[in-house]
């Protein structure tokens, strides 16, 4: 079974075409999947329309109190799926859904534990962000150099086997989750499959000052880890 976790936070206007590209994308390869909507009580009223689309799609729409952060509504959504396969994905359509299919093939035959949709390996592409996101974009992956060879480590549009998170001390501040995972994962084989990335459909991203700190703040625990011997970077990358 595969679980794909979606966090959302006022994509009311997103969830439907979403659902539907997830089911016809997973439609030929004929395997059994839910839907994971994880919300943090969006005032646009995302959680009801998602318990709208429950007669039409295989969905449970878990319901957080308040906002609490991306990566923790992603690590929400890890202890609820049912799946031995676990997906994330952004609920603005920036993700193609039309690249499950592929990423759920590397690991279902064996070749990886992890599968990141990168936009930076060939055949992968971003959409035109503006200059200070591709800034802020471009720091964050030089960061992130030290802990992995991942080119993508940024995104939130993965894929992994539930061992890989199991028993590992994965705790994410704010806004990203993979970067945690890539670092303290029980994994052996990582691979990107390109995508490319769309502009966000609707509505309004929610990356801010706090969340670019709490990612610094997670980078600066990662080093730490490295230097002290804790966390070993990881160099199987397919
Ligand atoms: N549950 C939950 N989801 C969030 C939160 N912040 C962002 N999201 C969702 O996480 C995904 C990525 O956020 P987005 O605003 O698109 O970030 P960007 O792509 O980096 O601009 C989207 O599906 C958001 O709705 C949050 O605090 N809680
Ligand atoms: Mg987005």
């Amino acid at each position: 079974m595969l679980s794909i976790i979606v966090p959302t936070y006022n994509e009311s206007r997103n969830i439907e075409e979403l659902l539907t590209r997830i089911s016809k994308a997973l439609k030929p390869i004929n395997i059994p999947f839910e839907v994971l909507i994880v919300d943090d009580n969006s005032p646009d009223g995302t959680a009801q329309v998602a318990e709208a689309l429950k007669s039409r799609f295989n969905i449970n729409v878990v319901r957080r109190p308040r906002k609490d952060g991306l990566a923790s509504a992603v690590m929400s959504g890890f202890k609820l799926a049912t799946g031995d396969i676990l997906s994330v994905m952004d609920a603005d359509l920036s993700h193609p859904p039309e690249a499950i299919p592929e990423m759920y093939r590397e690991i279902n035959s064996g070749n990886a534990d992890i599968v990141v949709g990168s936009r930076y390996v060939e055949g992968g592409a971003s959409a035109s962000w503006p200059w200070y996101r591709r800034l802020i974009s471009s720091f964050a992956r030089l960061l992130a150099r030290p802990i992995t060879a991942v080119k993508d480590s940024g995104t939130g549009f993965f894929m992994l086997r539930r061992s890989v998170i199991e028993g590992a001390d994965i705790n994410p501040r704010g806004f990203k989750v993979l970067i945690e995972i890539l670092a303290k994962g029980n994994y052996s084989k990582a691979k990107e499959v390109p995508i490319l990335f769309n502009d966000r459909a609707k509505g309004q991203s929610k990356l801010g000052i706090k969340e670019v700190l709490e990612y610094l703040e997670s980078l600066c625990l990662i080093y730490y880890g490295m230097l002290t011997g804790k966390i070993k970077r990881k160099k199987n990358i397919a």
